[in-house]
C-alpha cells in the first residue's frame, strides 16, 4: 500500500528534519512543501499550533514529529528506526521525547518572545544556544553507550532527533569541539552511506 505523501516543512526546522530523514531512510517519496509566508486559518486546520512540520497523508493532517514517526515506521518497517525489544523502544523513544519535549520548546524564539516581550531573535540566541549545550550535556549519559549511536549499536529514531537539535545549538553558537561524544555522532552518521544520503542538512560541513 502507497500512501500519498506531502511533508510541510521550512529551512532550518530541526523538528522537520527528524522527519524528512526517516522519510529519506526509508526510501519512502514524498512531496515537499514550503511552510507558508504567512500562515493563516487554512494552515490552521493543518497544524492546530502553526508549527513546522506537518504531514499530509492521504490529504489528511499529522502535526507533531514523533507522530509522524511513528506512521512512517507502522507504514514501512523496513529499514527500521524502532529496535525490536520493547524495552529498547522505550527507551528510544526516552531519548526522542527529552529532545522533543523538553529541550527543543524551550529553546524557541516564540517562547523567549513571549516571556520577554520586545527580545529581539539576536537577542536571544546565545541563551538558545545555552539552553540546548547544558541539556545536551545532561542526556549524554543516556547516549552512545554501545556505539557512536544515539542508543544501542543501530542507527534509530534516537539519532534523528539528537543530531538535528545538535545542528541547531552549532547554528546559534555552540562550539562544536566542546561536544566531542556529539561531533563523533555525527562523524559516525556520515560514514555510513545510507544515513549520510538521507540526511537533510549537511553532515560534512559540520564536521570538517
Ligand atoms: N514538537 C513539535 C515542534 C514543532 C516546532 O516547534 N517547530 C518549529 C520549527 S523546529 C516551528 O514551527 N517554529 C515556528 C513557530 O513556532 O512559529 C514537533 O516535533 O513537530
Amino acid at each position: 500500500m502507497n500512501l500519498n505523501l506531502e511533508l510541510i516543512t521550512d529551512k532550518g526546522s530541526n523538528s522537520s528534519e527528524r522527519v524528512e530523514w526517516v522519510l529519506n531512510y526509508k526510501k519512502i517519496s514524498f512531496k515537499w512543501t514550503k511552510y507558508p509566508d504567512s500562515p493563516g486559518e487554512d494552515y490552521r486546520k493543518i497544524n492546530p499550533l502553526l508549527r513546522v512540520p506537518s504531514l499530509l497523508v492521504d490529504g489528511k493532517p499529522v502535526s507533531e514529529s514523533m507522530a509522524m514517526i511513528e506512521l512512517l515506521e507502522e507504514h514501512r518497517l523496513l529499514p527500521s528506526v524502532f529496535p525490536k525489544s520493547l524495552w529498547e523502544r522505550a527507551k528510544v523513544r526516552e531519548i526522542c521525547e527529552i529532545v522533543n519535549a523538553t529541550i527543543h520548546p524551550i529553546q524557541s524564539s516564540k517562547v523567549a518572545g513571549f516571556f520577554i516581550p520586545g527580545i529581539t531573535k539576536t537577542e536571544i540566541c546565545p541563551y538558545r544556544a545555552r539552553w540546548i549545550g547544558e541539556n545536551l550535556k545532561l542526556l549524554e549519559p543516556l547516549l552512545f553507550r554501545k556505539s557512536q549511536f544515539a542508543y544501542g549499536s543501530a542507527f534509530s529514531a534516537a539519532d534523528v532527533f539528537v543530531a538535528p537539535i545538535f545542528r541547531k545549538g552549532i547554528e546559534l553558537g555552540l562550539n562544536i569541539d566542546n561536544f566531542l561524544a556529539y561531533k563523533n555522532h555525527l562523524k559516525r552518521c556520515y560514514s555510513i552511506e545510507e544515513i549520510r544520503q538521507a540526511c537533510p542538512f549537511d553532515l560534512k560541513s559540520m564536521i570538517g
